[in-house]
């Protein structure tokens, strides 16, 4: 969605307060987003706000998407350094966050250090129609099907497969195989709808 709408993603892992050791959820979200920056913050307790508004700076605007009851406008708080978001507990019985933000709102940070929106959750993140999302989210996997045998290699049964070969090596996670196909078929749907 981010590199289909010309936007730089950048993952945060919020409230690392409430685990002892953040690694391993960490290393999941870098395995699922090779080359996308990962933060670390507790807008609770104050970690990671500097690592956060370095992904912004003079001249660029940042928007918080994510589920609602994640922590999004907690942190708008914290880098504004005041209580200018409402937030709102979780739902204990579902463990949903409810919708407290019901607009976008574009705050500055202070010191001139960009712009950062607050967006109420998203119930539903819809894959762009466009195919160069996928692409960019994908290029390892696109690097190696450049050397398959076939350029129209599905990855599936075709000899001289690299994607294949690459996955029975160790080299590549399968898991990246399947979430790209997932998500190139919602970029189809995506397509297909807006015909
Ligand atoms: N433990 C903990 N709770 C947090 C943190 N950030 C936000 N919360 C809590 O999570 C709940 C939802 O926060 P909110 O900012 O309204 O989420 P939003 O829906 O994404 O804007 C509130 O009860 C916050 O106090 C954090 O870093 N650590
Ligand atoms: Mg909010
Ligand atoms: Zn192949």
């Amino acid at each position: 969605m981010a590199a289909a709408g010309g936007c730089a993603p950048v993952l945060v892992l919020n409230k690392v307060d409430l685990v002892a050791d953040p690694e391993p959820a960490l290393a999941v979200l870098r395995a699922v987003a090779p080359g996308v920056p990962v933060v670390a913050t507790s807008a609770q307790r104050g970690d990671g706000l500097d690592a956060l508004a370095a992904q912004l700076g003079r001249g660029r605007t940042g928007a918080l998407i994510g589920s609602s009851g994640v922590g999004k406008s907690t942190l708008v708080n914290a880098l504004l350094g005041s209580e200018r978001q409402a937030t709102a507990e979780i739902r204990a019985r579902d463990d949903r966050g409810r919708h407290t933000t019901t607009s976008r709102a574009l705050f500055a940070l202070p010191h001139g250090a960009g712009l950062l929106v607050d967006t109420p959750g998203l119930r539903l993140p819809r894959m762009s129609a466009d195919p160069a999302g996928v692409a960019a989210a994908f290029a390892d996997v696109d690097e190696l099907a450049a050397g398959c045998r076939f350029s129209d290699c599905r990855h599936e049964t075709e000899p001289g497969c690299a994607v294949r070969a690459a996955i029975a090596a160790g080299e590549l996670d399968p898991a990246r195989l399947r979430h790209r196909r997932t998500l190139e078929g919602e970029q189809r749907w995506a397509a297909a709808r807006r015909r």
